[in-house]
């Protein structure tokens, strides 16, 4: 069969973000728009001749059609090998992890995350390296600007490939293996955390509710939770992937996981639960009656990550990203462990896993993972809280209870602003960056600002440096708001502001976390003089 080269222009906007390129579905149907990026990838990593690549992606619509233009494509550019997850399905954890067990050159992942999915909502693509991660920097600039000079893309002129049969088959030289997008992944998780004691768990009557929010982690968590740890059939609901998520948007918080939440406080909740998002690298946890914030689980899993065997000898450090409460940090001192400030995006963490600097890392947004992969990893996050609680028969409100009577509470809400006219957002952000200079000592409401900042990272790894990563200004008696644009929307600007106040009297670590976070809410609000920019009067996110 005979290899095309297809003729055809740059095309604008190729510009991939936080994590790849996403855009709307429609945008990445228009003819040769993936085309052109696969070919800007392919050129942008120095070309794919004799690599092995992985593919898959999260299930959402267009999915498939995707892979199968992917796969001929890498045929067509002399790849060796791809591996696939059948069915198209692989979770960005569990491609990660192939792209390392199989020893791949890297890996295509068809995801926009927990952006909705449908003909209407969202599509992406990103290109994670050989060490499993998100592309570096200097690869994402690569291939930007190869998206801007490119005139030809080669495709190889095939049928379908048969995504449904685990084997080998062939394009044109290149090998297509079918593989199980589970197995591997289980593998890997009994050997990190302890499966018989959460078995016993399980058996001793524990229960929990996992939300797949209709995406890719359903297939992962019927067979790890239900079939290989015990737990009743059911504990998994929207377990089946669907290509619109049910007309949800698979992001596991307390808005769009509510199904969850309202189980979670209702009569009869289970002792557990969670919920992952599209591609399966983020977790929301829940204990009954009680929602966990991501910053507070990630510092729960610091303090106690030692009870699962792949941590027992301890942690070399942890990171987080700069919007993440600092309640890590307090768990990071007390354990004479590094602690490591990144920009939002994964990519940051990668660096620092790769040297050995860090074990656990983490993000405000409910992404958590550890040196086993180079990726957030939801469900293995759920599994290392079910190991500490089967290890230390304490509720998850127990857990939290104690951890902040050690280590004080970071109270800590997130404002989402979506869709906001991208040029006001970039006003408001702006003339809040030109004054931060004046800021420091004067009074905003009932507070005082101690440091006011915009956050560059230079990274102790390979020395470069990642500039204007979001304006920060913290207040005297550990209040502190965090702006920052949203860098994976696909319509117009999302604005973000991060809210934290940290309390160490013991007796008020019971309080309202909005009634707390009230001061420094009214305070982000004067500063950034966000309602007369925007015109928006509330957020649409709270989390
Ligand atoms: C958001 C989150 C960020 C996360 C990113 C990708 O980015 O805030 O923490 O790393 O999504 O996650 P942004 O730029 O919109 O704030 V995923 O699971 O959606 O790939
Ligand atoms: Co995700």
């Amino acid at each position: 069969m005979p290899t095309q080269i297809v003729r055809t222009t740059p095309i604008e906007g190729q510009k991939p973000g936080t994590s790849g390129l996403r855009k709307q579905t429609a945008v990445f149907r228009r003819p040769h728009f993936l085309e052109n990026y696969v070919q800007a990838i392919f050129d942008g990593i120095g070309g794919i001749e004799g690599k092995t690549l992985i593919v898959g992606g999260d299930g959402r619509f267009y999915n498939d059609q995707a892979i199968q233009i992917i796969l001929r494509m890498a045929a067509a550019n002399g790849a060796t090998k791809c591996i696939v997850g059948q069915g198209g399905i692989l979770s960005t954890p569990a491609a990660s992890h192939l792209i390392r067990l199989r020893k791949a050159d890297g890996g295509l992942i068809l995801s926009a995350s927990h952006n909705p999915g449908g003909p209407d909502a969202d599509f992406g693509l990103k290109y994670n390296g050989r060490n499993g991660g998100p592309a570096s920097e200097r690869i994402t600039d690569e291939i930007f600007q190869r998206t801007a000079t490119l005139d030809f893309f080669k495709i190889a002129a095939c049928d379908d490939i048969d995504l449904t049969e685990i084997g080998i088959q062939s394009v044109e030289s290149m090998e297509v293996e079918i593989v199980d997008p589970v197995a591997d992944y289980a593998t890997l998780m009994r050997s990190i955390v302890n499966f018989d004691k959460i078995h016993n768990l399980f058996a001793n009557g524990f229960t929990m509710c996992f939300d797949a929010m209709h995406a890719v982690t359903g297939p992962y968590a019927h067979a790890i939770l239900e079939d290989m740890l015990g737990a009743a059939k059911g504990t998994v609901i929207n377990g089946i992937p669907s290509e619109d998520f049910g007309k949800g948007h698979p992001d596991p918080n307390p808005i769009w996981a509510k199904q969850l939440m309202d189980k979670m406080y209702g009569t009869d909740a289970p002792d557990f639960g969670a919920a992952s998002d599209g591609d399966g690298d983020r977790n929301m946890i829940v204990g009954r009656g009680a929602y966990i914030t991501p910053s507070d689980s990630l510092a729960l899993l610091t303090a106690k990550a030692h009870l699962a065997p792949a941590y027992r000898g301890g942690l070399a450090g942890v990171a987080r990203s700069m919007p993440t409460s600092r309640a890590v940090d307090r768990v990071a001192d007390s354990l004479g462990i590094a602690c490591y400030e990144t920009p939002t995006g994964w990519k940051f963490f990668g660096n620092l896993l790769d040297a050995g600097k860090v074990t656990l890392c983490g993000e405000e947004s409910a992404g958590t993972g550890s040196d086993h992969v180079r990726e957030k990893d939801g469900l293995w996050a759920v599994l290392l809280w079910l190991n500490i609680l089967a290890e230390t028969k304490m509720s998850v409100t127990d857990l939290m209870n104690d951890l902040w009577a050690t280590h004080g509470r970071c109270y800590y809400s997130r404002l989402d602003y979506e869709a906001v006219e991208s040029d006001k957002a970039t006003q408001m952000i702006n003339g809040l960056q030109a004054k931060l200079g004046d800021l420091v000592g004067q009074k905003i409401g009932t507070l005082d600002i101690e440091t006011a900042d915009e956050f560059s990272y230079l990274d102790p790894v390979d020395g470069s440096t990642s500039a204007n990563q979001g304006l920060r200004i913290s207040f005297v008696g550990g209040a502190r708001v965090v702006f920052r644009l949203s860098g994976t929307g696909t319509q117009g600007a999302t604005i973000r502001i991060y809210l934290e106040q940290l309390e160490i009297n013991p007796n008020r670590l019971q309080q309202d976390v909005m009634s707390v976070l009230q001061p420094v809410r009214d305070a982000a609000l004067i500063l950034s003089d966000l309602v007369a920019i925007t015109g928006r009067t509330a957020p649409d996110v709270i989390t």
